[in-house]
Order: C-alpha cells, then sequence, then structure tokens
C-alpha cells in the first residue's frame, strides 16, 4: 500500500515520501506542487495562510445603454485580497431607474448617465449606465400569422414553459394543444372538455400557468368553468410523452362558487415574481356589481389572489398577502376592486404587474403596479365605485383610497380591453419595455410605456391589426409576443 507521510513544523513544510511508486507520482507532484505554493505565501513568521478579505465590488459589465424604460442585467463578485474572486451578497440601488434584488435594472423616463451600485458591508462596486431616450419615430413591425394556426377553435391563451420552444394553445371548450415545427401537433397535450362548460357567456377553458420548475417538476395549472358554472383551479403533471399531458394526474386546488350568470369569470393565471400563483376572478357578472363584489374582501370575486400551490396538493395562503391579518377578509387576497380582469401579466424583467380590467358602459382600462412599489399588494383598483377614471355608481364619488389606472379609454367602437405583456423579446429590440393591449371589439393593437408611475410613449399600431377578435395575447419563452384570435388564427409580433 502506498501512502504518503507529511510532517508540518511551524515554519516549514517537508513532505517525506517513503516510497512513492510511478502510478501515485502525479498525486505525488501535484501535492507537493500545492503544498510549496501554499509556503510561498506564508507570512514572514511562517504562520498559517491569513484567510483572504474582501477589498472590493466588482460589477459587470462596467457600462451599459439601454433606452428608456429599457432593462439591463448586472451582476456584482467580490474581489479578495489574494486577487481571488468570490461570490458576494450584494444589496443593490441605483439612479435614474429602479433595480431589482437581482440586478436587474430599469431605466426611467429620463436621458442620461446614472449609476448602478452594489453594496456589501463597507465595500462597493459601481457601473454607469446611459440612458437613452426613446425614438419617437416608427417602428417597423407586422403582425406573422403562424401556418395552420387557423386550425385551432376558439384559442383563449397562449404560453410556453420556460426555455421551451413549443408553444400552448388553450381552446376554450376544453383543450391545450400544442403548436411546434410549423404546426398543430395532432393529439391534444389536455382534453378536459367532459369537465368545461363553455356554451355560454364567458365560460369556458381560460387560464394556464407552467411552473417555474416545469423541466423538472412536469407540473402546470389550469383554470376553466366547470359544469356547474363554477371557477376551478387545477393542476396536471406532463406524461412520459413530453407532448402529452397524464389526465389522471389532476388535482383540483381551488373551486370558487359563481353566481348564477354566465359573465366575469376571468380565469386568468400567472406566476408572479415571487413565485406564487395569482388568479384572476371578475365581479361574477351582473351589470353594475349589484351584490359589491369588487369591493368586498370576504369573498374570492372581483379580486387578484395570490397562492402558494407549491405543496401537492391544495394552496397554502403566503402570510405575506396583505389582508391575512385584517378581520373577515379573505387572507387569498392580493388587490381587489376589479370587475372583469381578463387578462393580466408581469414583465418577466422587472415584476411590474399590469391587469387590463374590463369596464361596464363606458371606458376599459389598464392598471399597472411596479413590483417596485409593492406590485398591486393590498390595492383596490375601484371598481364599482369607479369605471375607469370617472365616478360609476355616483358623482362626485369618494376617490381616497382607490388606486387609478395606467390608461383608460372610451368605447366605441371599442368595448372590451384585451390585456397583453411588456415586450421583452429580442427580435425588435426597440420595442423593449413597451406594453401591448388591444381591444376585442376592434383588433388593432395599442401600446405605452409605464415609466415614473405614468403611461407614456402611447401608440397605436395601425400595422398590427389582426382583422378580428383580439381574444389573448400571449408570450413564448424567448419573451416574443403572439396576438390571439377568436378565429383560431395566431399571429407572432415581427420586425419588417
Ligand atoms: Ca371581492
Ligand atoms: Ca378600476
Amino acid at each position: 500500500m502506498e501512502r504518503l507521510s507529511v510532517t508540518l513544523n511551524p515554519g516549514s513544510v517537508r513532505m517525506l515520501p517513503r516510497r512513492v511508486s510511478s502510478a501515485a507520482r502525479p498525486l505525488f507532484l501535484l501535492v507537493s506542487l500545492c503544498l510549496v505554493i501554499a509556503g510561498c505565501s506564508d507570512d514572514d513568521n511562517g504562520g498559517p495562510n491569513p484567510v483572504p478579505t474582501l477589498v472590493a465590488i466588482e460589477v459587470t459589465p462596467a457600462t451599459a445603454s439601454v433606452q428608456a424604460g429599457g432593462t439591463a442585467q448586472f451582476s456584482a463578485i467580490g474581489r479578495m485580497s489574494d486577487s481571488s474572486t468570490s461570490s458576494v451578497t450584494v444589496t443593490w440601488t441605483a439612479t435614474g431607474g429602479t433595480i431589482t434584488a437581482a440586478g436587474n435594472y430599469t431605466a426611467g423616463s429620463t436621458a442620461g448617465t446614472y449609476a448602478v451600485t452594489a453594496t456589501s458591508g463597507t465595500k462597493s462596486g459601481t457601473a454607469s449606465v446611459t440612458v437613452t431616450a426613446v425614438s419617437p419615430g416608427d417602428i417597423s413591425v407586422g403582425l406573422d400569422f403562424l401556418p395552420g394556426s387557423g386550425g385551432f377553435t376558439f384559442p383563449t391563451f397562449l404560453s410556453s414553459p420556460p426555455g421551451d420552444a413549443r408553444l400552448f394553445v388553450v381552446e376554450r371548450a376544453g383543450k391545450i394543444r400544442i403548436y411546434k415545427a410549423g404546426a398543430i401537433v395532432a393529439t391534444p397535450f389536455l382534453d378536459i372538455t367532459s369537465l368545461v362548460k363553455s356554451d355560454a357567456g364567458e365560460q369556458g377553458f381560460v387560464g394556464l400557468a407552467f411552473d417555474p420548475q416545469y423541466a423538472t417538476s412536469g407540473r402546470f395549472f389550469v383554470s376553466y368553468v366547470n359544469l356547474a358554472g363554477e371557477s376551478v383551479l387545477a393542476s396536471y403533471i406532463v406524461s412520459a410523452n413530453a407532448d402529452v399531458a397524464n389526465a389522471g394526474s389532476r388535482i383540483e386546488r381551488l373551486v370558487v362558487p359563481h353566481p348564477p350568470i354566465a359573465y366575469h369569470y376571468s380565469g386568468g393565471l400567472a406566476f408572479g415574481p415571487d413565485g406564487f400563483l395569482y388568479m384572476a376572478l371578475g365581479d361574477g357578472g351582473e351589470s353594475t356589481d349589484p351584490n359589491d363584489h369588487g369591493q368586498k374582501l370576504d369573498d374570492l370575486l372581483g379580486n387578484l389572489l395570490r397562492l402558494d400551490v407549491s405543496g401537492a396538493t391544495g394552496y397554502t395562503i403566503p402570510p405575506t398577502n396583505p389582508f391575512v391579518a385584517t378581520a373577515g377578509a379573505r387572507g387569498e387576497v392580493w388587490a381587489y376592486g376589479l370587475r372583469n380582469p381578463w387578462r393580466f401579466s408581469f414583465d418577466r424583467a422587472n415584476g411590474d404587474l399590469y391587469i387590463g380590467d374590463v369596464g361596464q358602459d363606458t371606458r376599459e382600462e389598464i392598471d399597472a403596479s411596479t413590483a417596485a412599489t409593492g406590485g398591486g399588494k393590498g390595492l383596490n383598483y375601484g371598481w364599482a365605485t369607479m369605471e375607469g377614471t370617472t365616478c360609476y355608481r355616483v358623482a362626485g364619488c369618494d376617490q381616497s383610497g382607490l388606486t387609478l389606472p395606467a390608461l383608460d379609454y372610451a368605447h366605441d367602437p371599442r368595448c372590451s380591453v384585451t390585456g397583453g405583456y411588456v415586450y421583452r423579446g429580442t427580435a425588435i429590440p426597440a420595442l423593449q419595455g413597451t406594453y401591448f393591449y388591444s381591444d376585442y371589439c376592434v383588433g388593432e393593437l395599442h401600446s405605452f410605456r409605464y415609466i415614473g408611475g405614468a403611461a407614456t410613449d402611447l401608440r397605436d399600431w395601425p400595422t398590427l391589426t389582426a382583422g378580428n377578435n383580439v381574444v389573448s395575447f400571449g408570450e413564448d419563452a424567448a419573451g416574443e409576443l403572439y396576438v390571439v384570435t377568436r378565429s383560431g388564427g395566431i399571429y407572432r409580433i415581427g420586425p419588417r
């Protein structure tokens, strides 16, 4: 048996090989080299090596240029006293914009040169960000029809798991179908048509959200109206065939009773930047919200819910939800005062929340809440005290405590807002940070940038008109945006 005998004396390191075979020689040489190097850095007294200390924080990239409202990702490392690097936990601060705990900087509206700073203890490092003004000129874009997508039957939503090239399209009657390699896969990914009521009003299969860890968990969440007319949240897991879900894996998570009216279900789903699942529920229908579901906190209607669905069954209420300690309030509620928040989304770059809330008689609205200001936490968006920016029930209404929309617009010919997404794709860099929305009755796309708490750079996009009812938007894994139309056609926003 070969052995190495090492004798350590203060001030010196000696290695005494008793016998080293040729097979063990490389190991012997490596150990010797390491010890020689270690010996070189011994201090004058021959004591043990000093523990390297943090001498500086280095931020990369050192410089960045972004358009107003755009984002840039920064990272930081620690430079140690022995010149090595070390991972280090830092606190980010920035001027001229906001920055997340993960170092994602979103520029404000004012052009200029700003600083991004990472701090750990007494050490900090900075990078320089140049914010450029949004070009007022035209951005040349168009809608690219996905070949064969007319074969979808009344699609209501489109999504993709993280890092996945496939598009998953929800059909109202009860199916999820996959679009890949330029065609619809014949066998549905999931078919729950027998569980779904979709023959009236706004009923049907309406929501889909993939677990952020879908690649390993295979889990996804669906939202639909059941045969009893209730809103249902359920989860499924993919089967061994990546293109087919395991229908037997169904776990029903939440069932919300609905008034005997076929409208205002909403049912949209999305995971937030906090890893919790958000679910939007409409006020339950009947014009004017006579039962005041929008303003009531003791029921789930007219609210945006925030649920922890990380467990195998059911859900739990995150202890940081805003009303967990409010007597008589449902802890699931994240935000309220909503009428029919048919589509909502999070900006994947910074977690900002956008809600397209369908109006009653005259106004359609988009609500926006930055992650930096709480991402909508506890906000009352006003319905039915207000419709958009106008008082609804009584003139001169008390607006205290209400959060007004980032933008609203009048009916005729438009009638029903379809909320969309902030563009964070790469195909059209000039669109970075642009929030798109549409209207079911017109089908033209519109946009704004939410900067500094205000909708700015408002644009209409006559070149982006799908020509029929825009039911929803969708976002693929790369952040490219799609328009989902009632006739089945799906369009991607593309460069020209
Ligand atoms: Ca409510
Ligand atoms: Ca409102």
